[in-house]
């Protein structure tokens, strides 16, 4: 049986992000599933490494309720990160760039030594060098910003952009801590880190133990996304967007 066209999906799935175009949902019509859709994201990526972006870290999403509600999808998902998502603290993004772009706040993590494949995960500190509040920008590529599991994995779990603010030593407790989402200065969403699994430490097992499944190791040095600890908010022209993590800080963009 010849499968679905992983790298049309893909040369689909890159286009619609390069120019900012919506798409019309592609699963269903190609018979795309999980598997194969872990796969255009693999395309997806090679396709932003021949063109010079490097692959710098890992991101969890719809690791809460609050998220999986929002989209009407609820399995933890992982995605990829390159270099050129990666936006300064406190820097400017155009919204022009993007289709219907949304934040949400996150906790980032800095990796630091990962366990060998087989080798028990074992402790969080020895994984995690650092902890940071980040931003992600989220930004599906289809229509209406509504999709199928199978359609956001190969969409690379509609990851778009993310700020990272200050690293800080791995606080004693991250499973209950406050989380605000101010759009300018006004709290648009507020959480907790209990939202993300039950503990965002949960996140980077899951991590390890979904993204292996596709052969993908996790690397020192990477950022790793824990995912969203309240449902995420649309993203306006001139917005000033800060997440604000207690005890870590807060991590900030500007809108243009
Ligand atoms: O990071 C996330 O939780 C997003 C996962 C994909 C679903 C969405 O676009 O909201
Ligand atoms: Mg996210």
């Amino acid at each position: 049986m010849i499968g679905p066209d992983v790298a049309g999906i893909a040369e689909k799935l890159g286009a619609a992000a390069d120019t900012a175009t919506a798409i019309p949902q592609l699963a269903a019509e190609t018979g795309l599933d999980v598997d194969a859709a872990y796969a255009v994201q693999a395309a997806l990526l090679q396709r932003r490494l021949d063109r010079g972006e490097r692959l710098v870290g890992l991101k969890m999403g719809l690791t809460s309720k609050a998220k999986m509600a929002q989209v009407g999808v609820d399995e933890v998902i992982w995605g990829r990160l390159t270099d050129v998502m990666r936006v300064p603290d406190g820097g400017t993004v155009d919204v022009a760039d993007f289709i219907h772009p949304r934040v949400e706040p996150e906790v980032a993590f800095l990796l630091d030594r990962l366990p060998e494949p087989g080798e028990p995960v074992g402790s969080f500190t020895r994984a995690v060098r650092a902890v940071a509040p980040a931003i992600e920008l989220i930004d599906s590529r289809y229509a209406n910003f509504t999709f199928s599991l199978p359609d956001v994995v190969a969409d690379n779990t509609s990851a778009a952009a993310f700020v990272v603010g200050p690293w800080s030593p791995v606080p004693e407790g991250l499973d209950n801590l406050g989380v605000l989402l101010e759009i300018d200065g006004r709290v648009a969403q507020a959480g907790s880190t209990a939202a993300i699994l039950g503990d965002p430490r949960r996140a980077l097992d899951e991590g390890i133990r979904l993204a292996g499944r596709h052969g993908v190791r996790l690397r020192k040095g990477w950022v790793f996304l824990a995912g969203a600890a309240t449902a995420a908010v649309p993203l306006r022209p001139g917005a000033h967007v800060r997440a604000v993590v207690e005890k870590l800080g807060s991590a900030s963009l500007r809108a243009a």
